[in-house]
């Protein structure tokens, strides 16, 4: 079962975009297990077949410990851990090609953790892919973009799997804001005359970053993405066949 995993920073529309994959998926015959290990999730904008709370949510977690918001969320990180091999024979009951996992809202709770390193090892590791979405909140400006694709770069390395980035929310991007963003994801040089530039302080700090993630080997294609209207689904489903079967199509149900 190839498992796609949801990244991104909080409110980046991860959750969305399981429930636009999961649409496209159903349409084209590709049938998805749906997994939410987000606790703190109120509404979900699809029908998980997995759920993470229904072994415990964190409303439950700050009362049972008498911990606020914030400390339920380190707490309810390592209790999804605990729980992860029930939640992988539940998935394992499901017999579909594909997972699709929504990851809690938290992003720096899931992707620097022990416990997030363990849980994807458990779910099964040779199989998983990782997609990070670039909030385009964040993206639009060159030391926001700089700053999300150190992030993803991070997160990369502490997985090491496959992994795509993607921009997400291309609806509310003017064409000539989501080609610049574009462009700096895919070229250094891009990104490097948007940071130069900026004359002030930060921009100088950001010409640093830049030559590291230079090095760090961090550009890559972006992939548009779309919940509302559907852009770039295929896309991430291709590039998923492209890394787990060669671009063969895994049989649909
Ligand atoms: N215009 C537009 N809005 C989007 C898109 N995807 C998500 N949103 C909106 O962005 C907000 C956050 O979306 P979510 O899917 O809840 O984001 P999330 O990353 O799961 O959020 P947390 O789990 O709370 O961190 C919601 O209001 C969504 O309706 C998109 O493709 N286009
Ligand atoms: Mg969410």
């Amino acid at each position: 079962m190839v498992k796609i995993y949801a990244l991104g920073t909080a409110g980046s529309g991860k959750s969305t975009f399981i429930a636009a994959m999961a649409e496209w998926m159903e349409k084209n015959d590709f049938m998805a297990t749906l997994v939410n290990l987000d606790p703190g999730a109120e509404e979900i904008p699809y029908e998980p077949d997995v759920d993470i709370r229904e072994w415990f949510t964190l409303t439950e977690v700050m009362k049972q410990h008498g911990l606020g918001p914030n400390g339920a969320q380190v707490a309810a990180a390592d209790l999804i851990a605990l729980h992860i091999s029930e939640i992988k024979d539940a998935l394992d009951r499901t017999d579909y090609h594909y997972a699709l996992i929504d990851t809690p809202g938290q992003l720096e709770l899931f992707a620097f953790r022990e416990s997030s390193s363990h849980i994807v090892q458990q779910m099964g590791q040779e199989d998983s892919m990782l997609t990070f979405i670039f909030d385009p909140a964040l993206a639009k400006s060159p030391e926001g973009f700089a700053s999300l694709l150190m992030l993803s770069t991070t997160v990369h390395f502490r997985f090491y799997l496959p992994f795509l980035n993607l921009l997400g929310k291309t609806d509310m991007l003017q064409p000539d804001e989501r080609d610049k963003i574009l462009r700096w994801g895919s070229s250094d040089e891009d990104l490097y005359n948007a940071l130069r530039e900026t004359h002030d302080m930060r921009g100088n700090m950001s010409l640093e970053v830049f030559k590291s993630l230079e090095l760090l080997g961090a550009y890559r294609k972006l992939i548009p993405i779309s919940s509302y209207d559907g852009e770039g689904m295929v896309d991430v489903y291709s590039a998923a066949q492209q890394i787990f079967s060669g671009g063969e199509d895994l049989s649909p149900e």
